[in-house]
Formats: structure tokens, C-alpha cells, sequence
């Protein structure tokens, strides 16, 4: 019988953490007790009520998902913010985790943080090599300490500290709020507001020329799990779509429009930014481990995720 474990998820309230949630809560985990929390049962930029939920909890296993999280035009307005935010949460979250003596951290990184000016398809090994975009330098930098974090631990003290890095996400329980969403949630609320205003015009900011990987949050979930479990390198280990599924911030919109059985016009506000082109990231490390991990189809899990927003737009994060 596997030894029993006691896995906090720090962010469990959040579009990733509430997918692995719905997963965890599908199976049958025996000797396994998991914790998800969210900002109200402490604020982690904050050591004292750190170490008081992990004195509460005594984890073994820490999947550290916490973090100030945000789209393009949230960024840009609040580096400062995303910085110093971020900062205190990873440290205190990792420095907590070692001196309670969690066996294993999965924190998570993105495929935003890499260099702007780099050669593409991006990968693990360029996570430091020249600066991030400047729309978010500070969520970049402060992420890119963690994986900084985690080799010096490991170094100094052992600690199984690794980092995972997903390309963009989306699905239930994301963030529908217009001001800090990311581009998907966005435009679903976006559009549904057009839709039920009766309304014609679905404006998507930018040219709708930059391209993006998209992973379905249950897929990543499934994912976490795999690297809470198997995965033992301390170096990260990028979680995206393979390269091929990229597709473009209109293809995003018209796909949208799609699951809304609606097939108006796009109207694209280019007073508005792009942000990063591209930030091409290759899968081959995970392909190498999971050569046959199937991900959900782009179409079916938007589908998915408007049907989600349509039924709970009331409860949703607006
Ligand atoms: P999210 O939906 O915004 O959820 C963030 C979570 O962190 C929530 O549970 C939130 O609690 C919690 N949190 C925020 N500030 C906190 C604080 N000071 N103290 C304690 N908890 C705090 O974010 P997500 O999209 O699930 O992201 C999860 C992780 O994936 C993050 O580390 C993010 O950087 C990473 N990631 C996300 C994407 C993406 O496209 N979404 C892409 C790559 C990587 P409340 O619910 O109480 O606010
Ligand atoms: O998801 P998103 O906001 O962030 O995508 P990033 C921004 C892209 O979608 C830009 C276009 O090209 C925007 O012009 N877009 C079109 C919109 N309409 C909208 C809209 O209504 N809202 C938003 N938000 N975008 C983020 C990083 O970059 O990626 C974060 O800034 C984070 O740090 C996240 O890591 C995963 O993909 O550009």
C-alpha cells in the first residue's frame, strides 16, 4: 500500500486548481487527502499566515498554483504589482515547504516568461537567456525565480523542488473579468454580453494576428498529476499543445463565435496592444515522457467552456 499523502494545492480556487480538483474528485485516491485553498484562507504574500496554513495542514506534497495571475492589459497596467506580489508568494510558499519538510513541490512557471528576442520553438533550456516581453516583465521575473528558487534548494538542501511551465490556459472556472481576463475568457463574456444585448458587433482587441498555444485546463490537470507523481528532474518541463495546434488571436474569436452559433463579423480594435507576437513553445520534452497524451481538440473544449459560461455566467468570476 503507497504511503499516504497530504497534497496542498495553493490557488485551488482558480481556473487550474479547481480542474484538478474535478479530476481528483472523479478517482478513487486511496490514502491521499488533498487541500485546496484559496486567498481567504490566507494571503501567502504573507509569511506568518503562510506557515499557519501549512502548520494547520502538514502536507507532504505542495502543488503551488497561488499566484497574481493575469491577461495582456492587466500586465501592462501592474508590473509592479504582478512583481512584488509574486515574489512574496513564491518565497514564502517555498521557503514554508522546507522548513516543514514537504517531500515535493510542483510550482508553476508560463511559456510568457521566456526572452522576447529568442529562436523558436522555444525551450526549457532558454528560460533565462535575455529578457521577457516588457508587457509583463514582473509576473516574468518573479516567476523565473522560482525555477532560480528551486535549483538552490535542491542544491543546498535536497529539496525536490521542480516547476512545470504551461503555455496559455483556458476552461471552467477561468477568469471572465474584461479588465484582468486572458483573451479567451475575455471574449466569451464578451460575446455572450453582444448575444444577449441582442447586439451585432464583436470587437476583439488588437490585430488578431498573434498566435498562441492554447491547453484545455483538464488537460493540464491530468498533466499536474503525472508530474506530482512521475516527473523527478528539478529542471521544468514545458506543458503546451504541440506546435502545430497554434492558431492565431482571430482563429481564437472565430471559434468563439462558433460555439455561440454565431457567424457575425469580427471587428478588430487595433488601437488596442498585441502584446507578445509569439512565444512558440515545443512539448518534445513531455512527448518524450507521455509519446501518446492526447489533449482535447481546441474546438471541443471551447465548446466546452462556452456551454460552462452560458450555464454559470451568474457564479462565474466576472
Ligand atoms: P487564477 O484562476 O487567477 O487563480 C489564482 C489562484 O491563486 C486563486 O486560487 C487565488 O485565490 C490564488 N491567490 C492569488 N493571490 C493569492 C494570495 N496572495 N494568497 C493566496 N492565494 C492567492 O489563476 P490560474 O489561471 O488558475 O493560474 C494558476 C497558476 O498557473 C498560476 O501560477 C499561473 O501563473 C499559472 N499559469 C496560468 C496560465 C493561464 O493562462 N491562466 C498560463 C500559464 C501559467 P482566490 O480565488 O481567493 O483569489
Ligand atoms: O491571454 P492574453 O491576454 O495574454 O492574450 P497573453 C492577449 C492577446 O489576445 C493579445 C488579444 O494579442 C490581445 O490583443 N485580445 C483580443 C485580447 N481581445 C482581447 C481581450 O478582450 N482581452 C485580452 N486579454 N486579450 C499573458 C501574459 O500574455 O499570458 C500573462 O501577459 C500570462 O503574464 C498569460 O502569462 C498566460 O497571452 O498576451
Amino acid at each position: 500500500m503507497s504511503e499516504s499523502k497530504t497534497i496542498l494545492v495553493t490557488g485551488g480556487s482558480g481556473l487550474v486548481g479547481k480542474a484538478i480538483e474535478e479530476l481528483v474528485t472523479s478517482q478513487k485516491r486511496e490514502n491521499e487527502k488533498w487541500i485546496f485553498l484559496n486567498s481567504k484562507d490566507g494571503n501567502l504574500c504573507d509569511i506568518v499566515q503562510t506557515k499557519k496554513l501549512f502548520e494547520k495542514y502538514k502536507p507532504t506534497h505542495v502543488i503551488h498554483l497561488a499566484a497574481k495571475v493575469g491577461g495582456l492589459f492587466d500586465n501592462m497596467s501592474n508590473n509592479l504589482d504582478f512583481l512584488k506580489d509574486n515574489l512574496h508568494i513564491n518565497d514564502n510558499v517555498l521557503q514554508t515547504s522546507f522548513e516543514s519538510g514537504v517531500k515535493k513541490v510542483v510550482s508553476c512557471l508560463s511559456t510568457c516568461i521566456f526572452p522576447d528576442k529568442t529562436s523558436y520553438p522555444i525551450d526549457e533550456s532558454m528560460v533565462h537567456n535575455g529578457p521577457p516581453h516588457t508587457s509583463n516583465y514582473g509576473y516574468s521575473y518573479a516567476k523565473r525565480m522560482v525555477d532560480v528558487m528551486n535549483k538552490a534548494y535542491n542544491q543546498q538542501y535536497g529539496c525536490q523542488f521542480t516547476s512545470v511551465i504551461p503555455c496559455n490556459v483556458f476552461g471552467p472556472n477561468d477568469n471572465f473579468n474584461l479588465k484582468s481576463g486572458h483573451v479567451i475568457p475575455a471574449l466569451i463574456r464578451k460575446f455572450f454580453d453582444e448575444i444577449q444585448a441582442g447586439g451585432t458587433s464583436f470587437t476583439v482587441f488588437g490585430s488578431g494576428k498573434p498566435v498562441r498555444q492554447f491547453i484545455y485546463s483538464r488537460d493540464l490537470a491530468k498533466l499536474f498529476l503525472w508530474v506530482l507523481y512521475e516527473y523527478n528532474e528539478i529542471e521544468p518541463i514545458i506543458l503546451a499543445v504541440d506546435e502545430s495546434d497554434e492558431v492565431t488571436i482571430k482563429e481564437v474569436a472565430e471559434e468563439i463565435l462558433k460555439a455561440y452559433n454565431c457567424n457575425s463579423t469580427l471587428l478588430f480594435d487595433t488601437s488596442k496592444a498585441d502584446g507578445q507576437y509569439k512565444k512558440t513553445a515545443s512539448n518534445s520534452k513531455l512527448r518524450k515522457y507521455l509519446p501518446d497524451f492526447e489533449f482535447t481538440p481546441f474546438s471541443k473544449a471551447v465548446k466546452e467552456s462556452v456551454d460552462w459560461y452560458c450555464k454559470n455566467h451568474e457564479i462565474a468570476r466576472n
